[in-house]
């Protein structure tokens, strides 16, 4: 067994003896280990090191977790839930300090949680599974509504749409890699929806709609699913911080309502998927009515289409950027994501009296 990692587990209190490392799973952000134990009785654990390009904030980020993996524990022990450590994920505390959960290793740093047995991840969602992330989401967005920590912003102006675009336009003024004029109607067309889309940072100034604590990453892969497809947890927590709920509804729907992949080139096949819209609303609306302010539920719609245009601002931008942030497997790559949340955005706006008309029927 490789020795480093080895001396890596060791830093940190678990259960049981290693038996086997190997890698886990296919994040692109930070490495992913699973630490096999030989014990029966003793969890397998998850060991990751942490992307300090994408997290430089390490002792933010495990702030955020530890308080917000804490807040929901005691939650779900006060509701009398069982088998707890399926529904919240665990982090381990090092052996030098109880109270940290993450040590460094040669500069970076790792962490430790208990791997979740005898559950399943999913890229895609049928309606009955939709409607069930919606209420696993609102549920996680109502059990922090009242954490006592202050959290921090684990990536600055992550979902700030006023931020995005000036980053777009910045990099559309300074043209690195001499790409702007191939996609000037792109960025034209783009552009032309900037005001619409950046409603929610100016009634933030206006005092009109509040930041609570989201998850700000609600893909479908980042929930697991037991055996008989209910949602057991929610995981993958390092951009949990407080944001308009916008981010959490609108991000799930991005991924789970298009009809193809964020990167299918062929623009035939994207659109905004209207059955998996309604069951994930309708599962969302049934946890989170209890906090929504009239605001908030009302520009539901507004976050369905907030979110791929978002997401075709920073893909346009990192194209523009000569293909910085997200991994190309394709000169192309970054114009053809771009181009598909584009396309996926017009028809979720096409969508969006018939949202709102749902939304009200609720
Ligand atoms: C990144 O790493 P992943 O795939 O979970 C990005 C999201 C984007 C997504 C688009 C920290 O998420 O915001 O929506 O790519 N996460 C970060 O595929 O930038
Ligand atoms: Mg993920």
């Amino acid at each position: 067994m490789d020795q480093q990692l080895l001396s890596i587990v060791d830093q940190f209190a678990i259960r049981g003896t290693v038996a086997e490392i190997k890698p886990l799973g296919e994040g692109l952000i930070n490495d992913t280990l699973l630490v096999k134990t030989a014990e029966a009785d003793a969890p397998n654990y998850v060991l990751q090191r942490v992307n300090t390009n994408v997290f430089p904030d390490v002792e933010m980020l495990m702030g955020n977790i530890r308080a917000v993996t804490r807040h929901i524990r005691r939650k779900l022990e006060a509701q009398g839930a069982d088998d707890i450590d399926r529904k919240v994920l665990t982090f381990m505390p090092t052996k030098a300090d109880p109270d940290r959960l993450y040590a460094i290793v040669d500069g970076s740093p790792w962490r430790m949680m208990i791997f979740i047995a005898d559950a399943v991840t999913k890229q895609a969602v049928n309606p009955e599974s939709s409607e069930a992330a919606g209420e696993a989401f609102g549920q996680f967005q109502a059990m922090l509504a009242d954490i006592p920590e202050q959290l921090g912003e684990t990536i600055k102006d992550f979902h700030n749409m006023e931020f995005r675009l000036e980053q777009l336009k910045e990099v559309i003024a300074a043209d690195p890699v001499g790409r702007v004029q191939t996609v000037q109607t792109m960025i034209d067309e783009l552009l032309s929806y900037a005001d619409e889309m950046t409603l929610a940072e100016r009634l933030g100034r206006e005092g009109k709609l509040p930041k609570r604590i989201c998850h700000c990453d609600t893909k479908v892969n980042n929930m697991m699913f037991d055996k008989q497809d209910r949602v057991l947890c929610v995981i993958d927590l390092d951009t949990v911080m407080p944001n308009f709920i916008f981010s959490d509804y609108g991000d799930f729907l991005r991924t789970a309502a298009n009809f193809t992949a964020e990167d299918d080139p062929d623009l035939s096949k994207v659109g905004f998927n209207m059955e998996i819209f309604k069951a994930f609303t309708r599962g969302y609306l049934r946890s989170a009515a209890s906090f929504l302010t009239p605001t908030e539920r009302q520009l539901l719609p507004y976050a369905a289409t907030l979110f791929p245009y978002m997401q075709s601002v920073r893909f346009l931008w990192d194209y523009l950027n000569g293909d910085k942030y997200w991994k190309c497997k394709y000169p192309e790559h970054n114009l053809d994501r771009a181009r598909n949340q584009q396309q996926l955005f017009l028809s979720a706006m096409a969508h969006k009296p018939e949202m709102a008309a749902f939304i009200d029927e609720q």
